[in-house]
C-alpha cells in the first residue's frame, strides 16, 4: 500500500515532505487538498487532522500530521542519513528542527497569514503583528547567520532534515518579504540548497506557480 501525503502544492510544509521523500527515494502518493477551497476543513479531512492543517501522511494504519514528524517517520523507515549518520548528529538535527518550529517557521507563517491569507479574505494586515514577527525573525536569524558563517549545512557536512525545516520559510519569501536578505550567510546557504538539491529548486517552482497563479486569479498585487 502506498504512503499518501495530503496537501496543497502551494504549501511550504508539504514542500518539506515532498522534497525529503524524493531525496530519500521514498515513494509517496500525493493527494491534493485545495487550501484555497477550504478542503482541509471538511468533516472528512478533520478526522485526519483536527487542526485542519496539511500535510498529513497516511501509511496504512499510521496517520501523522506535522511535516517534521512525517519526515522523521519516513527517514527512519528508509534508514536515511537525512536524520543523521550518528546519534550525536541526530540530536543536533532534532535540536534545530525543534528550534525551527518554535523560533523560526512560526513567525514566517504568522507573516504569511497577515500579508497573504488576509489579502485573500479582503482584510488588511495588522502591522503590529508583522512587526513583532519581523523582530522575532531578526533575532533568530542573527544566531542562524553566525552558525552558517562556519557551516555549509545546518548539521554536519551534508543536507539533513534540519536544513529542510529551516529553509522552508524561504518558500514564500518573495511574497511575505520577511527580512532574510539582511543576513548574507543565510541567503548564501539558501542559494546553495537551490543549486545543489534539484528537488528543492523543483518544489520551489511548484509553490511559486501555485501561489502566484492564485494571487493573479484573485486580482491581488503584492
Ligand atoms: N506545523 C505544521 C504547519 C502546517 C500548516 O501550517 N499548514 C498550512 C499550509 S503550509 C495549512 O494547511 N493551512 C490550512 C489552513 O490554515 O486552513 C507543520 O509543520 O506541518
Amino acid at each position: 500500500m502506498s504512503i499518501k501525503i495530503y496537501g496543497d502544492p502551494g504549501s511550504g510544509s508539504r514542500r518539506r515532505v515532498v522534497s525529503a521523500a524524493a531525496i530519500m527515494g521514498v515513494e509517496i502518493e500525493l493527494v491534493t487538498v485545495d487550501l484555497f477551497k477550504g478542503e482541509s476543513h471538511t468533516p472528512e479531512f478533520l478526522k485526519l487532522n483536527p487542526h485542519g492543517l496539511t500535510p498529513v501522511m497516511v501509511d496504512g494504519d499510521v496517520v501523522l500530521y506535522e511535516a517534521s514528524a512525517i519526515n522523521i517517520y519516513l527517514a527512519e523507515k528508509a534508514g536515511s542519513d537525512l536524520l543523521g549518520s550518528s546519534p550525536a548528529e541526530r540530536y543536533q538535527i532534532l535540536q534545530w528542527m525543534f528550534w525551527s518550529g518554535e523560533q523560526w517557521r512560526t513567525f514566517a507563517t504568522l507573516t504569511f497569514d497577515e500579508r497573504i491569507t488576509k489579502r485573500f479574505m479582503g482584510q488588511p494586515e495588522d502591522r503590529s503583528i508583522v512587526q513583532l514577527a519581523a523582530d522575532k525573525i531578526r533575532a533568530a536569524a542573527a544566531v542562524l547567520d553566525a552558525h552558517l558563517a562556519e557551516h555549509r549545512f545546518i548539521v554536519g557536512d551534508h543536507l539533513t532534515l534540519a536544513d529542510i525545516d529551516i529553509a522552508a520559510p524561504f518558500s514564500q519569501n518573495a511574497r511575505t518579504k520577511v527580512p532574510f536578505s539582511e543576513f548574507p550567510n543565510l541567503v548564501a546557504w539558501q542559494q546553495r540548497l537551490l543549486e545543489t538539491v534539484p528537488v528543492w529548486a523543483e518544489t520551489k517552482r511548484e509553490v511559486d506557480d501555485r501561489i502566484d497563479t492564485a494571487l493573479a486569479g484573485a486580482g491581488i498585487e503584492l
